[in-house]
């Protein structure tokens, strides 16, 4: 099994990437340190990490750097003495990359390749201690494109993207595996479903249906509502990244998922269901705010993956069944309204505004 003792996390101030911290530091025996490198994008928030700080601040780094900047980058591998890279910072919103993909670009590929060579060329010349290196990648089952009614994803699936975020996602993951075929870098990939939990900024499905509910605004729903979605608590994917660093084959793709199918207008609906109890109120006054709004270009039908390797090889499963686990999350949105009105400014508002209709 491999340990690391300096891990850089990128894109920790996001959703998944400040769990992955509030894992390793909370709930395992891990004993290095981690260094967050994040440019704060509007989805990066210091706010997900505050009790870190507080708590770690002598295991726990901060760099406010853009995975762009090769000088920065590097400056971070030759001070922090990275064993191994941990890497989440990405442009993650399908709907923004259909609205503007260059900044997906830049930072999904741009960024991505900048990480590799900079690694690459600390793995070679600078990291001789004849220790354990990792470059591990975090990707997402939207690289393998849309499913009909049956079939699953599996890791030798063929790549199919089909929106700006996914094409880089795809593009991203190439590079990754061309510098283990070529260069020998030592690498591991994974590639998620959806997740859902504390943390997520709320412009994803989760968060802003929990928001509406509350508030009693609309909810949108994107086309007929049927369009299917897999489902994994946040912290399953954590101990899955966890397992494939200490244990994964190099060179090899891991899919990581819920094995937990819904339509999104069923899951509206148990949203409006479960977050009803808790209010005292009738679940049907919650679901008359659905509302069928125009459908996301491009929309992918169905992702479903196949996880059997992940869990026959490394011994990984789920931990949290969906209904506790979104019992969990709800309660989280619901006991931190400030979190989320910090988030919702003036400058989020008027994102919104410009962008979205019927929001
Ligand atoms: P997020 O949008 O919540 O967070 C992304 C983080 O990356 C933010 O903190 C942001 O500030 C940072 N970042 C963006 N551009 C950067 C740059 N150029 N340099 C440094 N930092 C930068 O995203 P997330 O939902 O936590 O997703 C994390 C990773 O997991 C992404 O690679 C995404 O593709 C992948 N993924 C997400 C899901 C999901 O359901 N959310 C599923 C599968 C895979
Ligand atoms: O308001 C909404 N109404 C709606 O019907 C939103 C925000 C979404 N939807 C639909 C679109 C999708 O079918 O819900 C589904 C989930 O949408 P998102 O939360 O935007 O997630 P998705 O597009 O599936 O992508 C997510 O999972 C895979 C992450 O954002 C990606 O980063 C990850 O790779």
């Amino acid at each position: 099994m491999r340990n690391f003792k300096n891990i850089l996390v990128t894109g920790g101030a996001g959703f998944i990437g400040s769990n992955f911290i509030h894992y390793l530091f909370e709930k395992t025996s891990f004993k290095g340190n981690i260094i967050n490198v994040d440019k704060l994008t509007y989805a990066g928030n210091l706010n997900n990490l505050k009790n870190i700080e507080d708590k770690l601040g002598n295991r726990y780094f901060f760099e406010h750097i853009d995975i762009c900047d090769k000088e920065g980058i590097d400056k971070i591998f030759q001070d922090h003495s990275i064993d191994c890279v941990v890497h989440f910072a990405a442009e993650s919103h399908v709907d923004r990359s259909i609205l503007g993909p260059k900044e997906f670009i830049d930072t999904n590929i741009l960024g991505t390749f900048n990480l590799l060579e900079v690694a690459r060329k600390y793995w070679l010349n600078d990291n001789k201690s004849g220790k354990d290196f990792l470059f591990h990648h975090i990707s997402t089952d939207e690289v393998f494109g849309s499913l009909g009614e049956t079939g699953y994803f599996y890791e030798d699936t063929a790549y199919d993207p089909r929106s700006p975020y996914s094409a880089s996602k795809a593009s991203s993951d190439h590079l990754v595996k061309a510098y283990y075929h070529t260069y020998g870098l030592p690498i591991t990939i994974s590639n998620s479903t959806n997740n859902y939990g504390a943390y997520q900024f709320p412009e994803k499905l989760l968060p802003v249906m929990i928001g509406n509910i509350v508030n009693e605004k609309k909810l949108p729903v994107y086309g007929d509502g049927k369009n299917i979605r897999d489902w994994l608590f946040v912290e399953d994917h954590c101990s899955a990244i966890l397992k494939i660093i200490q244990k994964g084959t190099i060179g090899e793709t891991y899919n990581v998922g819920g094995e937990n199918e819904w339509t999104n207008i069923d899951l509206i609906n148990v949203l409006c269901e479960k977050i009803a109890k808790i209010k005292n109120k009738n679940a049907e006054h919650y679901k008359e705010l659905i509302t069928f709004v125009k459908d996301r270009s491009g929309h992918d039908r169905r992702y479903a993956i196949n996880c059997d390797k992940l869990k026959n090889e490394l011994g990984w499963k789920q931990s949290v069944n969906f209904s506790e686990g979104l019992d969990l999350t709800i309660d989280w949105y619901l006991n931190n309204q400030k979190w989320i009105d910090d988030i919702k400014n003036e400058s989020y508002r008027d994102w919104i505004k410009a962008n979205y209709e019927n929001r």
